[in-house]
This record gives C-alpha cells, structure tokens and sequence, in this order.
C-alpha cells in the first residue's frame, strides 16, 4: 500500500505516529476489509493424539497444581501465529479435562461461561451453585457464567470432557473476573441433579415454577434426549446444510442455553452429504459416532470418532458421512453473540451442485 505515498507524505506518517496518533489513509484498508479476513484455520485433531496426552498429563499433575484443573487445550495455529492463546477461534475456546477416581477440581466462579460435553467415563460430577449434577457419555451441561463451580469422581474410571468457554472474548474485551471458593468444595443447597429432575421434560415443568430468563433453570440435557430428538427429526426432510439438527435451548425462554455459547448436535444418515454454506458465526465440532468428511473452505477434513475439527467465521462448509452408520457431530458456536450484536449473516453456496471443489485434503498430525 505504502507504495503510492511520496517520501514527503511517509515522513510525515513517522512524525504522527510518534504522538501515538496515526493517518488513517494509510491503514483504512487493513482495518475494514470487504470481507472477515480471518487468521483462524481450518484445522482438525486427531483424538488418539489428544488422548493420549490427556492421560499422560495424569500421571505428571493433579487438578489443584495445574492451577485448578488438569486440561490439555486445543489451539488454532492461525491463532497461535497472531499471538492469541489457548483458542480454537477468536470467541472460543475449547479444552479436553481429566479427573480421575477419587480427585476433587477445587470450586471458583469465572465471568466466562463454560459448557461441558461428556466423552467418557462415569461417576463424576459436576456440582454448579449447589446441585451436584452427574455427568454421563454424551451428557451436555452448562456452567453458566459467575456459577460456583466444581467437579468431584465418586467412580473407578478415568472421566473425560470437553469443556467449551468464551474465554478469548471476554479476554478481548478484558472482562475476565475469577474468585475461588474459600471451600475445595461448595456446600451443597440442591438434591442431586435437581435441574433435569425439575426441567428435563421438554416443554414441561413442574407446576407452580415461575422461573424465568437467564441462566437456564436446565443446567443437564440428558444423551438420551438429545438422541431422542434426533430420531424424531429423522422421520422429516433433512436440513441441505446439516442434515438432523436439534440446538440446545434454555426451556425457559427459548434462547441458546447458554446465552453466549450456543450448542448443536447433528447426525448425518449413512451417505448423508450436505450442500455449502457460511456464515459469520465460527464453531468447533467434535465427532462423537462415526466417521466422514468435511470440506471448509476447500480444505477436506477427513474425520473419525473423538476427533476435533474448527470451522472459521465466514468459511464454506460440507459435511459427509463416509461411514456404514449415521455420523454424529457436536458442535459449539459463537452464533449467539453474532445475533445479539446484529452481525450474523447466512449464504448459501450457490455454484453447482451446492458443494465446494477440494483444493487440499488436510494433513493432520498423528
Ligand atoms: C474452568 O473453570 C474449567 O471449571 C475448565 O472445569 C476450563 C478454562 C479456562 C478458565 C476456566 C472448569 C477452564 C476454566
């Protein structure tokens, strides 16, 4: 750009900036680009690779050295280059914790949110401002921002999560708050899994509950139900771009569960291969049945059971299923910030049959 500046006007561009002010002739483009020039990658990581780092991290830290919990987290090298941390894309972050028989992760309350996928294991809990809520395969639970939160393993088996947080936004916007508890474990006011016992019913509750708004008085969406949703969207015309497709909802007023979180879990019947689209919205899949494809921006991502893969804001993208049986993908997303704000945009691919040419097939790292 600078090219076309004389040497007179480039003097001058020295001389503002020692002010700490700047010509913005010279950087407008940079700054407001016709389009999201993202540094965020597709990307994809193989489970094996993950997991086995997970455990080893077991063996050389317990939760309370590791600074309150044992997490090894995924970080997109796009990212990574521009200097930003621990994140997947620009609004989430997304990490695989470890708790083993018997550990305690001690409790604290964050301004971020956090949201947790089950992958495997049983007999651990999670216990959020009083109710201990105990997670199971599949399970998807929500820690909702400013929430005391801790997590306990009353089994004899080595439990795994994901958990998703808003961590690099609210980094970006230095709205990071943390307290810990003066107790390793909050008091507990609830009985177990009190939440799904009350809420887990869908569209019903118990009578006489005015319980309204924010955070969701569901705090646990049961595998069971998910599936079961699932199974019944089956028996209707597939969505072109994500095939059977339920979000996970505050029952109480309709909204993403988590307000800036939002979650989605999709299955993709046996040759199931959806048509492109984008949007500004950016999310992290992880696979959780099967195997298949997805094509992101040209790039293929081949992926199997466990893996993680991201799709950048504003990037094409198809999923296909290449195995026997249906493909399941969970996925967290940053949609619901984008409608607050008014920023989310849709388009549908529209050249050809509706799906992208392959320019690369990823290599990923094993
Ligand atoms: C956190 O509190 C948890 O509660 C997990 O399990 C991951 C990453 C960043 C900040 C806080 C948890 C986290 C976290």
């Amino acid at each position: 750009m600078s090219q076309q500046w004389s040497s007179e006007l480039l003097a001058f561009h020295d001389e503002v900036r020692r002010y700490n002010l700047g010509p913005l002739w010279d950087v407008i483009h940079e700054i407001i680009t016709p389009k999201p020039d993202t540094r965020v990658e597709p990307y994809l990581w193989k489970w094996p690779v993950i997991r086995e780092r997970v455990m080893r991290s077991g063996e050389l830290i317990t939760p309370e050295r590791g600074g309150e919990r044992r997490v090894i987290f995924l970080e997109n090298p796009g990212l990574k280059a521009a200097g930003q941390q621990a994140a997947v894309t620009r609004t989430l972050y997304v990490g695989i914790q470890l708790l083993l028989p018997g550990e305690i992760a001690p409790s604290h309350r964050h301004s971020q949110s956090a949201v947790r996928f089950i992958i495997e294991g049983e007999g651990a809990y999670t216990a959020v401002e009083g109710e201990k809520i105990f997670m199971q395969r599949g399970d998807y639970i929500l820690t909702p921002a400013w929430t005391w939160h801790d997590h306990g393993h009353e089994g004899d088996k080595p439990m795994i999560w994901m958990d998703g947080l808003d961590s690099p936004f609210i980094q970006l916007i230095d709205a990071s708050f943390f307290e810990p508890h003066k107790e390793k474990r909050q008091p507990l006011s609830l009985p177990d899994n009190y939440s799904v016992r009350r809420y887990g019913n869908g569209a019903l509750r118990p009578l006489g509950d005015r319980h309204h708004g924010y955070p969701s008085p569901l705090t646990v969406y049961p595998w069971q139900h998910t599936v079961a949703a699932m199974e019944s969207l089956k028996s209707l015309p597939p969505d072109p771009h994500d095939g059977y497709a339920v979000e996970y909802i505050n029952p109480a007023n309709g909204q993403s569960a988590d307000p800036r979180i939002g979650a989605v879990m999709q299955t993709l019947t046996p040759g199931m291969h959806t048509k492109a689209h984008r949007h500004l919205s950016s999310a992290v899949y992880h696979v959780v049945e099967g195997r298949g494809r997805s094509v992101v921006n040209g790039v293929q991502l081949d992926w199997e059971k466990g893996d993680f893969f991201t799709v950048p804001p504003w990037a094409w993208h198809e999923h296909a299923n290449t195995g026997d049986g249906d493909a399941v993908l969970f996925s967290i997303n940053d949609r619901p910030l984008m409608e607050l704000l008014e920023l989310e945009r849709t388009e549908a691919y529209s050249e050809g049959d509706g799906h992208q040419a392959v320019r690369e097939v990823f290599a990923p790292l094993t």
